[in-house]
């Protein structure tokens, strides 16, 4: 086992309170901190992507990698790949985070064949095991590149080829059965490149029926190897394809109905993704909530800016309070959580960066939520609400939505309005407002 320290001269990140005077503590995250009767630890489940904060090397379609990082000298050996293991789980420890997530192909290389790809993986998933054990860390979900290697160009699941859905369905097996072993909470479906680039050389419904029988594949699967963590479906509208069956989450929902997946599928939901696709993360979560369907979150932010999927660390409070008043209103993330699905900018290439993204963006997760608790102890925006929808709890309201009136009876009342009622103001500037006192102080 790698027994010297990646990140020296660093120590425990603690909770030191809004006037901490060190960059290198948490202002606002207080792990213990009851709020709305749990600890903040339970209402996040902060988990850490192996992929952005352990492999990522900051190239862009310009440029080659940036960052400095000493366990990357091995590279992409099996050896390597084990060693990193102890790097991982000692960023996570110094920073206090309880889980993180991966995909196959970033904890351990792919082989020569399926079977030596499936042994690194077993290999490198013992030394988790391990550090596990020791640390108490835990996997909030696996999942499996489909993605990265040539053999996924025209998609996976949703591939023209047979055979390349069947080595994809091997793929997922494995990467299964590994989260299983590891207790994961869950697995996650991104599209990866489940989608098109060109509708005249693509059968869509066959795509979406293979995708369909891939993923009750899975999840019969599930049921024989005993796995009863959480299955999710990460909407994402396009990148790298130009269309992707997993746009946003409502298709996402349709499509679990259509295949009949519904019970065993919510959605993991990513900011930078949602924007993506036209909405804001807000209406993501809410739609999904409204529909029973929320489970985790990818934590991270878009660049107004710059037009692809930036995957910066959230640090706009706004943001994670109507993120934070969302999930609280929908009863939570367990089994799920929040993973920062996020990386440090390229030109912030030392390892240090590393702590000061993740710090801050569970700072500012931090206080979205006692934001997001003090709004909902004062009702304050609910009050407005139900005062907005304030016809709808008279007699009249109340006989429409539980079905008692009908087109004829309506007209019939409507006929007594005159020239119609004087609709009340929408008020929205006085809601931002409202929301502003809470923000701002
Ligand atoms: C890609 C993305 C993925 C998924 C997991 O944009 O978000 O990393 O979260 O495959
Ligand atoms: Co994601």
């Amino acid at each position: 086992m790698a027994t010297t320290e990646a990140f020296k001269g660093i120590g425990r990140i603690r909770y030191e309170g809004p006037k901490a005077t060190s960059m290198l503590a948490f202002r606002h995250y207080d792990a213990d901190k009851i709020v709305e009767g749990k600890p903040m630890r339970e209402h996040f489940r902060f988990a850490v992507s192996w992929w952005h904060t352990f492999r990522g090397t900051g190239s862009d379609p310009f440029g080659p990698g940036t960052m400095r990082r000493p366990w990357e000298r091995g590279g992409d050996s099996l050896d390597a790949a084990i060693d990193r293991v102890a790097v991982g789980f000692e960023f996570m420890e110094k920073l206090g985070a309880p889980f993180y997530c991966f995909h196959d192909r970033d904890v351990a290389p792919e082989g020569a064949t399926l079977a030596e790809s499936n042994a690194n993986l077993e290999a490198v998933a013992k030394r988790l095991k391990e550090h596990q054990d020791r640390t108490g860390i835990r996997l909030l979900w696996g999942t499996a590149n489909l993605f990265s290697h040539p053999r996924y160009m025209q998609g996976a699941a949703t591939s023209p080829d047979a055979r390349v859905f069947a080595y994809a369905a091997a793929q997922v097996k494995k990467a299964m059965e590994v989260t299983h072993e590891l207790g994961g909470a869950g697995y996650v479906f991104w599209g990866g490149r489940e989608g098109y680039q060109c509708l005249w050389n693509t059968d869509m419904k066959r795509e979406l029926d293979h995708l369909g029988t891939f993923m009750r594949m899975a999840v019969d699967h599930a049921r024989e190897i005993g796995f009863t963590g959480q299955f999710y479906f990460e909407p994402k509208p396009r990148e790298p394809m130009k269309h992707q069956y997993d746009f946003d989450v409502a298709t996402c929902i349709n499509f679990l109905r259509t295949y009949g997946l519904e019970r065993h599928v919510k959605m993991n939901i990513e900011t930078n993704h949602a924007t993506l696709a036209g909405h804001e993360m807000q209406h993501e979560l809410e739609y999904a909530g409204l529909q029973g369907f929320l489970g985790s979150i990818d934590a991270n932010t878009g660049d107004t800016l710059v037009g692809w999927d930036t995957d910066q660390f959230p640090t706009n409070i706004y943001l994670t309070t109507q993120i934070m008043y969302t999930i609280l209103k929908y009863g939570g993330l367990a089994p799920g959580g929040v993973n920062f699905d996020a990386k440090v900018r390229r030109e912030s290439c030392d390892p240090v960066d590393l702590f000061h993204a993740h710090i801050g963006g569970m700072d500012a997760f931090a206080r979205g939520l006692e934001i997001a608790a003090a709004m909902r102890a004062d009702a304050a925006i609910q009050k407005l609400v139900e005062e907005r929808y304030a016809t709808w709890s008279s007699e009249l309201g109340k006989r429409i939505e539980s079905g008692g009136e009908s087109f004829k009876s309506l007209a019939q009342a409507a006929i007594g309005m005159g020239p119609g009622p004087e609709v009340a103001s929408g008020r929205q500037e006085l809601f931002e407002n409202v929301l502003n006192r809470y923000v701002a102080g």
